[in-house]
């Protein structure tokens, strides 16, 4: 037991969980955190310019290392309410984040007296979008708090959690005993389960294996890979999932995504598909949607979304690295032949590439010059813009943790911030994001933040001068009836260069040429590429043979 203020409780806490990194924005009520972050030295503190850039950069530091090593510190009220969409994605992407947020002084909570950045019941605003949050009061509970929140965020579905202190509580002193740092808690599938799994794939005529974020959340690539391997199954992944197995893997099938890309060509085809960590969302919809017969072998950590968009024949309640483990452990009781031919593989290769060639050449050809200029473990971070959806399918993505998306939650704005925390969560790896013109100036004030701590990111910036989704939606939907989807647009080189960042003019036949010279540069950097205005792939409706 020691004495000390509850801000230093917290600071000493996040110290021992591992903490690396806080983004946070400074107010009257946290201010005596930011004091205790004074003088120490194993976390950074980043200050961002708006809340939300506080949590997306906290949210790209995490999934980057794959490890809960980064948090957001915000004040109550709006900061919090700023912060919601950074946390409401990260809930959507099972993202182990933690939010610090603030509350006013202890003895005037939710009376509505009208203190500055009041709200009552606070937790309540953020609670769907949290596995777990609680308020603490007492300055002796916070080493309690926090590691509860972080055993929550490494036990089963890993989801974001926020803890409220009041600045009272911060600033008084105590006696106060630390925790230990939280352990992983994985859970274990039931064997009378995985043998049944095993024996419905084994005697399956074409089985597939479906792959989600859930199998990158458990640190299960290679697991996977092994099992892949050891039963000849191809393997095709959501958005996701990129990166949870190599793309150039003589068994990776391919992404679906909206009923596109090379999924949707296998997946009607698959009598039993073992899905892991994903689950079938709207974004599977079309031929990538499972139909009757087909047999679902679904394994996820969470219960509650096992069998929730397609009934399962067997459901396995478990983390993803432990089952495959466990699948893997009894494979070798069966003989697995391929049942894929691989002629059959080669046309569905050749027409999917046919097809994707047919509707988005332009996407692919900047898609590919982007492939050929960076590094294979570069980190790319999709925005809501064209290229951006048109990467998931693409983009070959060869390690884990690479490629990062805002899955279901559909963040517009969220690319920029996020890649700023993924390059500090891995300052040795190239980071680029894809933004349009739109998504992009949600966080452009973020520049200050990337040129103040040398983030470098590259930022390539689509500009059509429009919200080109919605755009696109009135133009097909609506009879080309356009309102309140054009944008006017800054000079994103004159803005760069605003900020003490670089700045860069490209086309869509240039990309080669720029994006290697803003790799020479080491710098927070803006490629702004001139382009069409294209149709996403939600809005081509997916084959229908
Ligand atoms: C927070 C949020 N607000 C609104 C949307 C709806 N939305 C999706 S894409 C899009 C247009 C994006 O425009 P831009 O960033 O310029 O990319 P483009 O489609 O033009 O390539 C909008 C408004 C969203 N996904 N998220
Ligand atoms: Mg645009």
């Amino acid at each position: 037991m020691v004495k000390m203020r509850g801000a230093e409780a917290v600071v000493s806490s996040l110290q021992k969980e591992g903490i690396e990194c806080v983004f946070g924005l400074p107010g009257v009520q946290i201010m005596q955190l930011y004091d205790a972050f004074h003088g120490q030295e194993d976390i950074r503190l980043i200050t961002t310019r708006h809340e939300q850039a506080a949590a997306y950069m906290a949210d790209g530091y995490v999934r980057t290392q794959n490890a809960p090593t980064a948090a957001a510190l915000v004040v109550p009220g709006p900061g919090l309410q700023n912060a919601s969409a950074g946390i409401g994605t990260a809930f959507a992407c099972s993202s182990p984040v933690l939010t610090l947020a603030g509350q006013i002084d202890t003895a005037v909570i939710d009376k509505g007296f009208g203190h500055i950045h009041e709200i009552e019941n606070q937790l309540d605003v953020i609670r769907p979008i949290v596995k777990w949050c609680d308020q603490v009061t007492l300055p002796q509970n916070i080493p309690t708090a926090i590691h509860t929140a972080m055993t929550e965020m490494k036990s089963g579905r890993p989801q974001p959690t926020v803890i409220e202190i009041p600045p009272d509580t911060l600033a008084a002193e105590e006696d106060i005993t630390l925790s230990p740092p939280a352990q992983y808690h994985r859970q274990v599938p039931e064997p009378e389960s995985i043998i049944k799994a095993v024996k419905l794939l084994a005697e399956a005529k074409q089985p597939l294996i479906w792959v989600g974020g859930g199998v990158l959340r458990s640190g299960a690539s290679q697991e996977l890979q092994q099992l892949a391997e050891a039963t000849n199954i191809p393997v095709v992944t959501t958005p996701e999932g990129k990166g949870a197995i190599r793309e150039d893997h003589r068994l990776f099938g391919g992404v679906g995504y909206f009923g596109h890309g090379p999924a949707s060509w296998y997946t009607p085809k698959a009598d039993v598909i073992l899905a892991i960590g994903t689950r079938f969302t709207d974004q599977m919809r079309g031929l990538t949607a499972l139909k009757p017969p087909q047999q679902l072998i679904h394994i996820d950590a969470d219960a509650g979304v096992i069998g929730r968009n397609y009934p399962a024949k067997i459901a396995i309640t478990a983390d993803a690295k432990e089952a495959l483990l466990a699948l893997q452990a009894i494979s070798g009781q069966h003989h697995w032949q391929e049942k894929w031919t691989p002629q059959e593989r080669q046309i569905i290769t050749e027409e999917s590439d046919a097809w994707l060639n047919e509707h988005a050449p332009l996407q692919r050809k900047i898609i590919q010059d982007i492939q050929t200029v960076v590094d294979e473990n570069a980190i790319i971070v999709p925005g809501l813009t064209n290229v951006g959806y048109w990467s998931h399918l693409y983009y070959k993505v060869l390690h884990p943790y690479c490629y990062h998306t805002p899955s279901y939650y559909g963040t517009l704005g969220y690319a920029f911030p996020f890649a700023l925390g993924a390059k500090l969560a891995a300052p040795n790896q190239q980071v680029i994001c894809l933004s349009g013109d739109g998504g992009f100036a949600y966080c452009l004030s973020e520049l200050a933040t990337a040129v103040q701590h040398a983030i470098n990111v590259i930022a390539m910036v689509f500009v059509d001068d429009v919200f080109g989704a919605s755009n696109v939606d009135q133009q097909i939907r609506f009879n080309n009836r356009i309102i309140g989807t054009e944008l006017h647009n800054p000079d994103f080189v004159k803005l760069a260069k605003a900020f003490g960042a670089r700045g860069l003019k490209a086309t869509p036949d240039t990309i080669q040429t720029s994006l290697n010279e803003a790799i020479s540069y080491n710098q927070p950097t803006i490629i702004e590429v001139k382009m069409p205005v294209l149709p996403s792939p939600a809005r081509i409706t997916p084959r229908t043979a």
